[in-house]
């Protein structure tokens, strides 16, 4: 069996980080935006949706992967949608590897740039590990200054799928979410499984469960600890259209089941530490 490996690569021409273990998972980590570009759980296939007209020029936001929305989900503030963690350059702090998992931290500061943005001192830190069917992403939030900051965040997985509309979102059941494809109306979740047969733009809040999206040949278990929201996006037909780093047909091949913190932004006070993880398990 090989070893496991932390490599640097060029990935359509931006700096990134290819993650292997010894029974054969990989994943692509690129340094802008912290972002994971491509998860391959051992023996299996790419799980995570990365869009053929993405945009890799070190100043654009890369439609697919894991975008790190910070310190402003949406826009749920006056900071650019998704706050700017998504648009900076990361910096790699530690890699590790072990006989069975790979293990990569990203980390990212504020600067000139993110105060003349949000004027608060921060430390991000992203870390991301895979071992044989497993991605988990961690991220967490320090408030390196001497006031206190509030936040918004979510990790903004886009999921693979063979067909949206044959696949099945269970654990939602219950939940209350606000209906952002309607108006932002509060609704409550009352089917066993979430088909997506149109536009959905969904933040379901205080998730207690952990989710499976099912498909025909094969499922995907999602867990959250730390972030109590699930977003779940697919743009469908007229607003898919209407992106011009996205083809016409590809929201057939993606859906992002997010996690995210944004209902209750968390207030940090000097010093004090948040984190917040998600979990893939190829089944
Ligand atoms: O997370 C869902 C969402 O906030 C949607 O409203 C949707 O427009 C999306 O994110 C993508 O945003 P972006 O700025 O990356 O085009």
């Amino acid at each position: 069996m090989a070893s496991a490996s932390i490599d640097t690569l060029d990935f359509r021409g931006q700096p990134a980080i290819s993650l292997a273990t010894a029974s054969g998972a990989r994943a692509v980590v690129g340094l802008f935006g912290g972002q994971v570009l491509s998860w391959k759980p051992a023996g299996g296939e790419e799980r995570l949706y990365l869009s053929d007209s993405a945009v890799f020029d070190g100043a654009t936001a890369i439609r697919g992967g894991v975008p790190v929305c910070f310190p402003q989900f949406a826009t749920e503030g006056a900071l650019p949608r998704h706050g700017f963690a998504r648009n900076r350059a990361w910096a790699v702090r530690t890699r590790r590897t072990g006989d069975d998992f790979a293990m990569l931290a990203l980390g990212l500061d504020a600067d000139d740039a993110t105060r003349a943005l949000w004027p608060h001192d921060f430390d991000l830190e992203l870390t991301v590990l895979i071992e044989d069917s497993r991605l988990e992403l961690e991220l967490e939030v320090t408030n390196t200054g001497t006031d206190d900051f509030a936040f918004t965040a979510a990790l903004h997985t886009y999921l693979r799928v063979r067909e949206v509309e044959e696949s099945r979102l269970e654990g939602l059941y219950g939940s209350e979410y606000r209906d952002s494809a309607d108006g932002g109306k509060l609704k409550r979740d009352s089917g066993d499984a979430l088909l997506i047969e149109d536009e959905t733009d969904r933040i379901y809040h205080a998730v207690q469960r952990p989710l499976l999206l099912r498909e025909y040949d094969r499922s995907l278990g999602i867990n959250a600890e730390g972030f109590p929201d699930v977003v779940v996006w697919n743009p469908w037909e007229t607003r898919c259209a209407a992106l011009p780093d996205m083809a016409a047909l590809d929201f057939r091949r993606m859906l992002c089941v997010e996690a995210a913190v944004v209902q209750n932004p968390v207030r940090l006070a000097p010093q004090a530490q948040w984190w917040g993880r998600q979990t893939l398990v190829a089944l």
